[in-house]
């Protein structure tokens, strides 16, 4: 894996639109082929990283985001709770280590934290690090002092996700800009975190916006080091629930895509997993996924359970990456 790469994979942060909706375009086989090559000239293709979520603030947020069942004005059923106690967050830390997750994620339905916030979460981070276990928050925006004190707790990976294509997000969030997205991945890229950022499809976006979506990410000025593509959990309540479900090969285009124009990134089959077959995971791991959550919970939502991973990692002879390699 560590031989030299090609120079065909050297990874370009100035794709065309045109250019990513040309790999959309390209006949099924051809796009799958053409990402499996760049898969495993970068990776091993039978490895696959493992992240755990938990959701440390839950319900009871002041954004808008259309797709989002923690959204305070949207009728859920998901109730508003504290930020959780420190001690319980490493309880559940420790059980997501010893069922085989190298990296624990912990989310916060926050428009953005303050910072006495901060306090707690950065005891968290400590505690998860020194479990051996890779470190990533999502929190909501975050000034430059912020990202590096985060930084200075010994955080690994901060998520923060451009959710759309720039034309679309109007249709999904008022309550923040693209713009305050882009600067909050800035100060994290800035503070030397890795940046885990991607978005979200099913919401009734055209073809057109996911080939969008994917140009903004792989024009950042540096690729995210993770990009999670999630497929919309429809939470009823929600608009964006009202949208027709995204048909399953474009998701797997989706992921293609990706895997082809953000080479040495890990992407992420993220969200969406419970209600897919393993057949159409299956697709998105030959497609160029690296990367899950395991456990049997996103933050709200329910995700497969983990006997049901385990027998789909057995049945595609898939096995957890190493942390070494897990840190791409
Ligand atoms: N409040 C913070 C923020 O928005 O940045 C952090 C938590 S927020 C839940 C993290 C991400 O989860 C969102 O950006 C979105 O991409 C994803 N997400 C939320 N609800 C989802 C859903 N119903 N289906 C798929 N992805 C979802
Ligand atoms: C991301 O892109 N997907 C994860 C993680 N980052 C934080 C969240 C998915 C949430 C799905 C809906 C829920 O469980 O509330
Ligand atoms: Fe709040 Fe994040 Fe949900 Fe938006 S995605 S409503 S910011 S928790």
């Amino acid at each position: 894996m560590n031989a030299p790469l090609p120079a065909d994979t050297a990874p370009r942060t100035d794709w065309t639109r045109e250019e990513i909706a040309a790999l959309f375009a390209l006949p099924f086989a051809e796009l799958m082929f053409r990402a499996a090559s760049v898969h495993r000239r970068n990776f091993d293709p039978s490895e696959v990283q493992i992240s755990t979520l938990l959701s440390i603030k839950t319900g009871g947020c002041p954004e808008d985001c259309a797709y989002c069942p923690q959204a305070a004005q949207y009728d859920t059923g998901v109730k508003a709770e504290k930020l959780m106690d420190v001690e319980a967050v490493l309880t559940d830390a420790r059980k997501a280590k010893e069922a085989g997750a190298s990296r624990f994620c912990m989310g916060a339905a926050w428009r953005s934290p303050k910072d006495k916030d901060l306090d707690a979460v950065c005891t968290m981070i400590e505690g998860v690090k020194a479990m051996g276990l890779e470190s990533c928050v999502t929190l909501g925006m975050l000034t430059g002092p912020q990202a590096q004190r985060l930084k200075g707790a010994g955080l690994d990976y901060y998520n923060h996700n451009l959710d759309t294509s720039p034309e679309h997000y109007r249709h999904i969030i008022s309550t923040r800009t693209y713009q305050d997205r882009l600067d909050t991945l800035e100060h994290v890229r800035n503070a030397g975190l890795n940046v885990c950022c991607g978005g979200i499809v099913g919401m009734g976006e055209s073809a057109a916006d996911r080939t969008g979506m994917i140009h903004a990410l792989a024009t950042l000025p540096e690729h995210p080091q993770s990009v999670p593509i999630n497929a919309l959990v429809a939470v009823k309540g929600t608009p964006a629930a009202q949208a027709a479900a995204l048909d399953a090969i474009d998701f797997v285009r989706t992921i293609a895509v990706a895997r082809i124009v953000m080479p040495r990134s890990m992407v992420r089959l993220s969200a969406g997993r419970e209600s897919m077959s393993q057949e159409t995971q299956a697709l998105c791991f030959l497609a160029g996924a690296n990367s899950i959550f395991y456990g049997e919970k996103l933050l709200t939502t329910p995700n497969p359970e983990t006997d049901a991973d385990k027998a789909l990692f057995a049945r595609l002879g898939m096995r957890s990456m190493p942390l070494k390699d897990a840190g791409h």
